[in-house]
């Protein structure tokens, strides 16, 4: 039961369903036998990066760290499933560069504004709106998409159960599992 480690780096919009996304894939590599972890704003915001906010510069360093905390879960040998917005193309290539090319799949997790603002779980896109929030992203700050992504995963169109089987189906033909 050989395979490598890698990190699977889910980008999106507030709402889009990252979190979502890992916590399924997570319970379906474990039956797999895969040990993995994921790292999101819960378990990360809250303790490492307590110190951070949502201005560009504190975004940068919020994405800074937890490439790095990834980088350290993959030389562990687990899977690192790290779901943050992480809005600039820029943070996130930084982030890549410290991978080698097959450690690292970025997954965009997309989802266009209008279904999210709907969605709208934590009642941050109606603050947002009323101002109540400053630099929230897609009202008052930007989300720059992925360019090249290793794989799109639009969840208006798709189930969670059809999601992981794509992201499943990637990891296997890059014999990551
Ligand atoms: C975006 C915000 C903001 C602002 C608080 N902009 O949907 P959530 O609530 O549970 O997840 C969002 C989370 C975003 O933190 P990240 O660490 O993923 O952001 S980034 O990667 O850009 O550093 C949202 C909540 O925090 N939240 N204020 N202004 N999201």
């Amino acid at each position: 039961n050989q395979h490598k480690s890698c990190v699977v780096w889910f980008t999106g919009l507030s709402g889009a369903g990252k979190s979502t996304l890992s916590t399924a894939l997570e319970k379906r590599l474990y039956q797999h036998g895969i040990r993995s972890y994921v790292l999101d704003g819960d378990n990360v915001r809250h303790g490492l990066n307590n110190n951070l906010g949502f201005t560009p510069e504190d975004r940068k360093e919020n994405i800074r760290r937890i490439g790095e905390v990834s980088k350290l879960f993959v030389e562990a040998g687990l899977f690192a499933l790290s779901a943050f917005i992480s809005p600039y193309r820029e943070d996130r290539e930084m982030v890549r560069e410290r991978f080698s090319p097959n450690e690292f799949v970025e997954v965009y997790v997309k989802c266009s504004l209008d279904e999210c603002e709907r969605r709208d779980p934590k009642g941050l896109y109606q603050k947002a709106r009323r101002g109540e929030i400053n630099h929230f992203t897609g009202i008052s700050a930007p989300y720059e998409e992925p360019v090249e992504p290793e794989l799109i995963i639009e969840t208006d169109r798709c189930t969670v159960e059809e999601a992981i089987h794509q992201i499943m189906d990637y990891l296997r033909i890059k014999n990551l599992i």
